[in-house]
């Protein structure tokens, strides 16, 4: 039987990763190549004709299962009936921002979508933040939908995730798709600990190999110090100054494998990913951050991967993270905004 369009929401459609997620959308690759999408597109006035530039190549595409396209400025619109909401749209950090004013800003954004989500959209609506600040995005639309089981609000991690792989496959000579078992840990910013201990390519940890590669554990270990860590949590830098402007492509496609993943559950064969979800005290994360684990789905929940033991090492740099998203909280919660 045919399946009845999903709607599917994007927030800052305009935008350069928006620009980059919705033909992947509407193609298929979010939900499969047998369901219809109806698009939720929700923009700022200032975005509106980007965005309607974006719509009238999308009809130009003739996407089988595109079944409508809808563009408003009103968040009650956007989100109604709506089982997938990508909130890409975000206010960036503007010269001599403070932190706090980055996240008050970003509330008044995150909160009334929160409140929206929670009023209009579908009982299966699941929610990833994209935006930054967006861990702590994530934990602001969520306390604004108090209805909506915790477990639906998550935020992207899987692009640090997904460059970790390309980064080892690059170290390793293999394919992404043979590494498994990387996790990305804490927050989407540059205390983010990408942790390769219990990852594995064919069975064999992948610490072993790097050390068989580089001439000794004391090599690889410097290697994964001093190159590999800060080199994925630094590539969003990297990619501004080599590109002249933000990650998008890569931005949109880690979205897109993100609730891919969620929706149709990940693979036991290919181990973990990494996503930020609610944290109900796994591995010390105090309840309600909203920080990266390893996870896994069955296609209904993300669900973080439990009993990994931890070197002092790893422990020290997610517990630094860890500190970034409560001081994060805190910030907002002494701005009342919580
Ligand atoms: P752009 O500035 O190209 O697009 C953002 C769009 O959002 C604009 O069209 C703007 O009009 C719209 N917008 C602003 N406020 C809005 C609101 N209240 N409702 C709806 N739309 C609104 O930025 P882009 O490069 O697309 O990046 C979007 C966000 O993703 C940024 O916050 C960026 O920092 C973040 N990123 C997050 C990543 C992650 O891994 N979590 C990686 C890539 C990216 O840096």
């Amino acid at each position: 039987m045919a399946h009845a369009p999903t709607t599917v929401t994007v927030t800052g459609a305009g935008g350069q990763i928006g620009y980059a997620l919705l033909f992947r959308i509407a193609g298929g690759d979010l939900l499969g190549p047998d369901r219809p999408v109806r698009l939720h597109l929700l923009e700022v006035p200032q975005g509106m004709r980007a965005a309607e530039g974006a719509a009238l190549e999308l009809q130009d595409c003739a996407f089988p299962l595109l079944d409508s396209v809808d563009l408003t400025d009103d968040a009650n619109r956007a989100f109604d009936g709506s089982s997938v909401a990508l909130l890409v749209g975000s206010r960036p950090r503007g010269p001599g921002m403070e932190r706090a004013e980055l996240l008050q800003a970003n509330a008044g954004i995150f909160g009334p979508q929160g409140a929206a989500i929670s009023a209009h959209a579908a009982s299966d609506i699941r929610v990833v933040a994209v935006g930054n600040p967006a861990n702590t995005n994530a934990l602001i639309a969520r306390a604004a939908a108090p209805g909506i089981p915790s477990d639906r609000f998550t935020a992207l991690t899987r692009l640090d995730h997904n460059r970790a792989l390309g980064r080892l496959s690059e170290a390793l000579g293999v394919r992404p798709d043979a590494i498994r078992d990387v996790t990305v840990w804490g927050n989407h910013s540059a205390t983010q600990f990408p942790d390769v201990s219990h990852a594995t390519v064919d069975g064999v940890p992948v610490t072993a190999l790097l050390a068989e590669r580089m001439g000794g554990e004391d090599a690889a270990a410097r290697w994964l110090d001093d190159v590999f860590v800060p080199g994925v949590a630094r590539r969003g830098a990297e990619i501004i100054e080599v590109r002249g402007s933000s990650s998008a492509a890569s931005a949109a496609s880690a979205t897109i494998d993100h609730v891919r993943d969620w929706v149709r559950g990940t693979h036991p064969d290919h181990g973990w990913t990494s996503a930020a979800v609610v944290s109900h005290g796994e591995y010390g994360v105090p309840e309600g951050l909203v920080s990266s684990f390893p996870v896994t789905s069955d296609g209904q929940a993300y669900r973080v991967v439990e009993g990994l033991e931890l070197e002092p090492r790893a422990r020290a740099r997610i517990d630094r993270s860890v500190a970034e998203l409560v001081a994060e909280r805190e910030t907002v919660e002494a701005l009342g905004l919580l």
